[in-house]
C-alpha cells in the first residue's frame, strides 16, 4: 500500500481518517485490550459516508428520521466511539475515550445502545448488527408504508465483516432482506480477508458476492481506501430498489506492522509500532490529540429542518449551546450536504 499517494491524493479525507486511526490506536493501547485494526481499516469508508452520506445531527441522536448506523463488527468499537467524539457528539467526551473499556465508561468494549444515545443498537455477537439492521431496515419500510415519505425517508447503514458474514443468524437475515427488496439498507462488507485465527479461507471459502446477489441484493465492489470509489458506491446503493451490499475490499489494520494479518485483528499497543504507523499517516500529534474535532467548543450545531418543515423553519428547537472544554483546536469537518435539508422525494 502506498500510504503517501493516498494522502497526497486526497489529503483533507485522509488526514480525517488518519484521526480516527490515531486514537483508536491511542484508547486500544491505553486500555491495552481491544480491537485496532478494523477501525484503522475501515477508517476511509466511515469517514466518506459520515461526512458525505449520512444524514443525522449529532445533537439529536434521537431524531426520528435520521439515517441509521450500525457497527455490526462491533469488536471494532473504537470506530463509533472516534467518530461520535470527532463529530462532537457531547456524550463521547475526551475523557471517554481516553477511559475506553474502563468499568463504568461509556466507551464500553463493544457499542451498548443503552450507554450511548448515538448507538442504535447494541452489538458484538458477530452477525447480530445485519440481523437487527434488516429488522430496521423493515420498520422504516413500514412505517414509511403507514405515514409516508415526508415524515418516515431514511437508510440504515452497516460494516459487517468477515465473522459477521459466517454467522448463519445472517443468512436468514440476507433472504429476507432479498425477498423484501429493502432498498433503504446499504451494507458495507470489509472484505479483509483476515479473521481473529488468519485468512478467511481457513474456516470459509463461501463466494459473499455471489451469495448475496443470489439472495436478491445489489452488490457493488469497490476499494475501501478510495474515497471517491466508496462516495459514488453510496450514491449508487442508494438510487437501487434493492438492498446493497458494498464490498469494500481493505487492508486491516493499515500502515501498521501487523498489517494484513491476524494479529492486526487485535490489541496493537507495542509504542515503536504505533509511533510507526503513525509516522506512516503523516501524524504528528500527540497521543489523544487532533485538531480534526469538529464543535471543539462543545456549541451544539443547529438542528436540522425536518422534511415538512417550511423553508426556514426549524423542526426541532434549538438546543442551548454548553460549554465544554474540549483540547483539540478547531477545525470543522464540513457540513453534509444530505444533513443540511432532506430531500423532498
Ligand atoms: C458469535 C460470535 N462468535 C465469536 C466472537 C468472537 N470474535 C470477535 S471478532 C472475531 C473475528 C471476526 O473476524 P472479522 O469479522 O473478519 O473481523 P476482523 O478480524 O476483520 O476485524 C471473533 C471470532 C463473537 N464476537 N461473536
Ligand atoms: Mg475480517
Amino acid at each position: 500500500m502506498d500510504l503517501k499517494a493516498l494522502r497526497a491524493a486526497n489529503p483533507e479525507h485522509w488526514d480525517k481518517a488518519a484521526a480516527i486511526r490515531a486514537l483508536t490506536l491511542d484508547a486500544v493501547a491505553a486500555a491495552n485490550s481491544g480491537h485496532s485494526g478494523m477501525p484503522m481499516g475501515m477508517a476511509d469508508v466511515a469517514t466518506v459516508l459520515f461526512e458525505k452520506h449520512l444524514k443525522f445531527d449529532v445533537s439529536a441522536p434521537k431524531w426520528p428520521d435520521r439515517d441509521r448506523f450500525i457497527l455490526s463488527a462491533g469488536h471494532g468499537s473504537m470506530l463509533i466511539y472516534s467518530l461520535l467524539f470527532l463529530l462532537g457528539d457531547e456524550q463521547v467526551t475526551l475523557e471517554q475515550v481516553k477511559n475506553f473499556r474502563q468499568q463504568g465508561a461509556l466507551t464500553a468494549g463493544h457499542p451498548e445502545n443503552f450507554l450511548l444515545d448515538a448507538v442504535e443498537t447494541t452489538t458484538g455477537p458477530l452477525g447480530q448488527g445485519i440481523a437487527n439492521a434488516v429488522g430496521f431496515a423493515m420498520a422504516e419500510e413500514m412505517q414509511r408504508a403507514q405515514y409516508g415519505r415526508k415524515v418516515v425517508d431514511h437508510h440504515t447503514y452497516v460494516i459487517a465483516g468477515d465473522g459477521c458474514l459466517m454467522e448463519g443468524i445472517s443468512q436468514e437475515a440476507i433472504g429476507l432482506a432479498g425477498r423484501h427488496q429493502l432498498g433503504k439498507l446499504i451494507v458495507f462488507w470489509d472484505n479483509n480477508n483476515i479473521t481473529i485465527d488468519g485468512s478467511v479461507e481457513l474456516s470459509d471459502r463461501t463466494n459473499q458476492i455471489q451469495r448475496f446477489k443470489a439472495s436478491g441484493w445489489q452488490v457493488l465492489e469497490i476499494d475501501g481506501h478510495d474515497p471517491k470509489a466508496i462516495d459514488e458506491a453510496i450514491t449508487a446503493a442508494k438510487k437501487s430498489k434493492k438492498p446493497s451490499m458494498i464490498a469494500c475490499k481493505s487492508h486491516i489494520a493499515i500502515g501498521h506492522a501487523a498489517q494484513d494479518t491476524s494479529k492486526g485483528h487485535g490489541a496493537l499497543t507495542d509504542a515503536d509500532q504505533m509511533a510507526a504507523a503513525k509516522a506512516a499517516y503523516g501524524w504528528t500529534a500527540g497521543p489523544f490529540e487532533c485538531r480534526q474535532r469538529s464543535n471543539p467548543s462543545g456549541k451544539r450545531s443547529a438542528p436540522r429542518a425536518s422534511p415538512t418543515a417550511k423553508p426556514g423553519k426549524r423542526a426541532l428547537p434549538r438546543p442551548r449551546s454548553r460549554n465544554r472544554t474540549a483540547s483539540c483546536a478547531p477545525m470543522r469537518w464540513k457540513p453534509r450536504k444530505s444533513c443540511r435539508r432532506p430531500s423532498r422525494r
